[in-house]
């Protein structure tokens, strides 16, 4: 058991030292050790982590600018999951739909959980259609629609035939359906294969190859640096899951020759999917650091093995990296040998260790709210994982070859090919853990009390996570970034993104402001008095 761990649990009831204790990991690369993750928080110990709504509305489906997103709920859910991810969106031209800017709600009422919500949210739609015929709606069950029954299925079905040109669809995605976020991802991606993808075969193709981006979603501008890069290297991206999206995306996805997967824990039951029906392969790409950038890229050349296309992937990478190097130059004079931790959502405490490495700083600890065993230990793992009640409760999809567009783009021997030469990894990602050095610390749902029991102990130069952590972190006077939404800053993906993430580490890491900062009873001496109960 760690010092950390020793440390903390002392503080915690006995079953909850107990189960806290399975979720804190000395890591080992060679022998993955494994880990506690996926399960039920402790109530009461203060975890980070979101909803299942806001997983399936708020993270997959948000980012897409054509579609009607209704919060079928109160106020509160519709409002805190508009626009506080960051998620950009750039119509091509001004006349098309973009919903981005607004947010629509049923706004539910004491009466509507009395007397039922179905017919306010029927109003909702109509009054959608209305007002801005859209070409999809999406309807987003909160907790209260699933207490009190309402039907959002039904009442998509009945709107659908009102409205014939409309694609209407809804999700059961309660917040309380799961222990996390990650329930809704999963709900999310059912609702995508189910409802969008497959229905549109003719997608807008400029370029002989075309690839899916799954995964990312346009968080501070990431998914516009990367559209300009597949643009300089001439590959279309047909789909961008779901960063910078349409609906028509999504219906062409399944036209694409490739997936590259960059959030597996968001997306990747969409690409299996894509592969099982339509014969789509997918590998994990990454486009957090430089070096990624580049080998991700490099692996597009590979897989189509174009002799043309390679030549122009190294020449924008070359290109690329002048810029990147001279950045990286500067910042590292000041950032090398400084720590970090992380603790963000379910993939980036994994991919900004890469920027981190490039800036020469070390990650001592890191941690998602919500990653699955496999996004710590490896794909290899999820034979092995154990269903629980709270994953059972969450719909799996069967899916089958397409009966006339299965077609796969590459047969079992090309794939192999690929596999042997350049060591392209089909369906498969390591993990977090196998990135990470000998003795760091890995922590699943990182509690409060644990994260400030990590400061005081480790002191680390820069901590990241999101909104709720940060001005805890920045009040105990370590600087403070946020990994979610970025602060104000990005983008951070591709060489730009990297160039971006240097200059604004180097700001936040070797800056003396928070150290400097005391607290009232630090500075002066505090008067003390004793209770005393007659
Ligand atoms: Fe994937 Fe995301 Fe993340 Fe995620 Fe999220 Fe996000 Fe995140 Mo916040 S999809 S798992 S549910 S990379 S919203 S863009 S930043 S917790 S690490
Ligand atoms: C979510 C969204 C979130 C929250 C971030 C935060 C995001 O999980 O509902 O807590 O700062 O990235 O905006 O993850």
């Amino acid at each position: 058991m760690s010092k950390f761990t020793e440390e903390v649990v002392k503080a915690y009831p006995k079953k909850v030292a107990k189960k806290r204790s399975k979720s804190i990991v000395i890591n080992d690369p060679d022998s993955i050790p494994q880990i506690q993750s996926n399960v039920r928080t402790i109530p009461g110990i203060i975890t980070q982590r979101g909803c299942t709504y806001a997983g399936c509305k708020g993270v997959v489906l948000g980012p897409t600018r054509d579609i009607v997103n209704i919060t079928h709920g109160p106020i509160g859910c519709g409002f805190y999951s508009w626009l506080t991810r960051r998620n950009q969106t750039r119509a091509d031209k001004p006349e098309m739909d973009n919903f981005i800017p607004y947010t629509f709600s049923t706004d539910m009422q004491d009466s509507n959980i009395v007397f039922g919500g179905e017919e306010k949210l029927k109003v909702a739609i109509r009054e959608a259609v209305e007002l801005f015929n859209p070409k999809g709606i999406a309807i987003f069950s909160t907790c209260p629609v699933g207490l009190i029954g309402d039907d959002v299925h039904r009442v998509a079905r009945q709107m659908k035939e009102e409205f014939p040109g409309v694609n209407i669809f809804g999700f059961s995605c309660e917040g309380y359906r799961g222990v996390s976020q990650s329930a809704g991802h999963h709900i999310a991606n059912n609702g995508l294969y189910k409802h969008l993808i497959g229905r549109n075969d003719n997608p807008t193709r400029k370029y002989k190859y075309a690839v899916n981006v799954l995964g990312e979603y346009n968080i501070g501008g990431d998914a516009f640096v990367i559209e300009d890069l597949f643009e300089r290297i001439g590959v279309d991206i047909i789909a961008t899951m779901s960063g910078n999206s349409t609906l028509e995306q999504f219906e062409t996805a399944h036209t694409a020759d490739f997936s590259l997967v960059m959030c597996h824990r968001s997306i990747n039951y969409v690409a299996e999917m894509l592969e099982t029906s339509f014969g789509i392969p997918w590998a994990k790409a990454n486009f957090i650091g430089a070096e990624a950038t580049a080998k991700t890229l490099r692996k597009v050349g590979q897989y189509f093995g174009d002799q043309e296309l390679i030549d122009r992937i190294e020449e924008v990478i070359a290109d690329e990296m002048k810029a990147v190097n001279a950045a990286i130059e500067k910042a590292r004079a000041k950032t090398e040998g400084k720590t970090a931790m992380m603790f963000v959502g379910g993939s980036r405490a994994h991919h900004y260790q890469e920027l981190f490495s490039e800036l020469g700083m070390e990650t001592l600890v890191a941690g998602y709210e919500f990653g699955h065993r496999d996004d710590y230990e490896g794909r290899r793992v999820i034979p092995t994982i154990q269903i629980d009640a709270d994953s059972r409760n969450i719909e799996e999809i069967t899916v089958y070859p397409d009966p006339t567009r299965y077609k796969p783009r590459k047969t079992e021997e090309e794939l192999a090919q690929l596999r042997e030469a350049f060591d392209i990894e089909f369906n498969e990602y390591k993990g977090m853990m196998n990135d990470m050095k000998k003795g760091t610390l890995v922590i699943d749902d990182l509690s409060h009390y644990e994260m400030e029991k990590l400061i005081e102990l480790y002191k680390p130069d820069v901590f990241c996570a999101g909104i709720k952590e940060k001005y805890v972190v920045q009040k105990m006077g370590i600087p403070m970034k946020q990994l979610h939404n970025y602060d104000n800053g990005g983008p951070y993906a591709a060489f730009e993104g990297a160039i971006n993430f240097y200059k604004d580490i180097e700001m936040i890491a070797c800056s003396t402001i928070f150290k400097q900062m005391k607290a009232p009873w630090e500075r002066e001496e505090v008067l003390e008095a004793e209770y005393v109960f007659n």
